[in-house]
């Protein structure tokens, strides 16, 4: 089935730049996929219980024939390459991917929930979801 994702990019350790960049090149490359739309990349403050550096954050829709839960899969490669270390959850990361929302499925399972739980919570997500869906040509 294609659908529309809505991907957020998040890092705040080493390159930042460098590797939103390598992210959205990977996700351009990705099979059975189109990149509709992204937002410019902004600075954040970071948000949660931890102490730690500013964020940059973007968000990308794309138009993907890829299941959600290979979707996944593609992201957490796409993390690995950049050389993400899970240590602390929130904790501060080089490189995060994370599946926002789907336009038309929603997945509650162990592995993956989406609509993303924080969603709701975050300003910029919002933000951005808006200017994507606004902007998007079909
Ligand atoms: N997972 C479940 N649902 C999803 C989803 N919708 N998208 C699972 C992606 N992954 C999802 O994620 C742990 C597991 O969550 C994944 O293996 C996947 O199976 P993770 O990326 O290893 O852990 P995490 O990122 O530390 O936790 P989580 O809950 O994803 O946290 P967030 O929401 O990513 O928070 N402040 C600012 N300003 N900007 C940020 O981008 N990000 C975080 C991290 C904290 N503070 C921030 C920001
Ligand atoms: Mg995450």
């Amino acid at each position: 089935m294609k659908d529309v994702a809505y991907i957020a990019l998040g890092s705040n350790l080493g390159q930042r730049e460098v590797f939103l960049a390598q992210a959205r090149g990977a996700i351009a490359a990705l099979a059975r996929t189109r990149v509709l739309g992204q937002t410019e990349v902004e600075e954040t403050a970071p948000i949660g219980p931890i102490a730690q550096g500013q964020f940059l954050n973007q968000m990308i829709a794309i138009e993907t024939e890829l299941s959600p839960s290979e979707l996944l899969t593609e992201l957490h490669r796409i993390e690995a390459k950049a050389g993400r270390v899970r240590r602390t959850r929130w904790g501060p990361r080089t490189l995060d991917l994370d599946i926002v929302l789907f336009e038309h499925q929603s997945v509650h399972e162990q592995e993956l929930t989406v609509p993303h739980p924080e969603l709701s919570n975050r300003d910029f997500w919002l933000r951005e979801l808006a200017t994507l869906r606004s902007s998007r040509v079909e």
